[in-house]
């Protein structure tokens, strides 16, 4: 039994780079386990990213992202664009269970050998929140023409993944109720692709038809979501939906609104990086016998909740 060689980060990017699939993943590691590690490696690998178009994929659940996201990047092979997928499910514990049906939906993403990863609830403070973006940094860096990233349409994580990418598409499925439903849940503003899959299933056309509708009535920029509908089983729409997402980057380029996607971006993030980064102080200073007398003088009535959290701030900034 050898002991596992501490390789320097350093070296893992360059194997990476060169194409070793286990280099990558041991990136990708760092980049989920976040601290010390993932923050070196961040550093290292910011000056090469942006050459990426980052698209993230999302919708309701079972709506058949992973189908269709394997036939675009089998398509985007096909056109001799590499591409990388990264799974991000934060509903579920990462299990081999999940990475296994990925994989299956997934199969002509990894009969393409393009590189895919699962990414679940496992990871630091702040989680999938800083990991994406990390992640996401990586798989650009390493040199890929298009990092796909598909997440479920829910919650918070949805918006990050939305911050992350250049390109978001939202998947609904025919029937009134998904697209309602995608609407409530703020997809279509985040949306600069729609795609209904399942168009084999009755419905798709009114689907497409409400979706515009519910365009019409959005203020929206230079660029209208395009409706694009795809049956992912069939690989049927799958150059249209891979010339969409094309033509959104070079729109993205032309109209010089890129520059403001990555300041979004960075805004987001470095947020995130601050946010997550008070919370770990907050709560260790709440530890401290200084915070444990805060909490007493709160319990007792002898000062007002408001009083000890800017008591409680000024000590974590001055300590910060
Ligand atoms: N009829 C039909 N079924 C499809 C189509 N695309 C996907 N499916 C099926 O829908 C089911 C869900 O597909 P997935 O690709 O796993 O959907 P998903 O959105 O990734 O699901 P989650 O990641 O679990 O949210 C599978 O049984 C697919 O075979 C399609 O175009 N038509
Ligand atoms: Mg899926």
């Amino acid at each position: 039994m050898s002991p596992r060689v501490d390789v320097p980060i350093a070296d893992l990017f360059e194997r990476a780079r060169a194409g070793e699939r286990r280099a990558l993943g041991r990136l990708l590691s760092y980049a989920e386990a976040g601290g010390a590690r993932a923050d070196e490696l961040t550093d290292l690998v910011h000056p090469h990213t942006g050459g990426a178009h980052v698209v993230g994929i999302t919708g309701a659940p079972g709506a058949g992202k992973s189908t269709l996201t394997g036939q675009l990047v089998a398509h985007a092979d096909g056109t001799g664009m590499r591409c990388a997928v990264l799974a991000v499910d934060p509903s579920s514990p990462l299990s081999g269970g999940a990475i296994l049906g990925d994989r299956i939906r997934m199969d002509p993403v990894v009969r393409q050998g393009a590189f895919i990863r699962s990414m679940a609830t496992r990871g630091h403070g702040g989680g999938l929140s800083l990991a994406v973006p990390a992640a996401i940094r990586v798989l650009d860096a390493v040199g890929y023409d298009r990092v796909v990233v598909e997440t479920v349409g829910v919650g918070q994580i949805e918006i990050d993944v939305a911050s992350a990418a250049d390109t978001v598409v939202v998947v609904v499925t025919p029937g009134w109720g998904d697209a309602v439903q995608a609407n409530k849940a703020g997809l279509l503003e985040l949306a600069d692709v729609l795609v209904v899959n399942k168009a084999d299933r009755p419905g798709a056309d009114d689907s497409r038809r409400d979706l515009e509708l519910m365009l019409d009535l959005t203020v929206l920029g230079a660029w209208r979501p395009p409706i694009v509908l795809t049956t992912a089983t069939e690989a049927r729409g799958i150059g249209d939906l891979h010339d969409t997402l094309v033509a959104h980057r070079g729109f993205l380029d032309e109209s010089g609104t890129l520059p403001d996607r990555r300041r979004r971006r960075a805004r987001h993030e470095l947020v995130t990086r601050v946010e997550v980064l008070l919370a770990r102080l907050t709560r260790s200073e709440v530890a401290t016998p200084d915070g444990l007398a805060l909490l007493d003088a709160v319990a007792e009535r002898r000062t007002t909740p408001s009083a000890a959290a800017d008591a409680l701030l000024a000590a974590v900034i001055a300590r910060a």
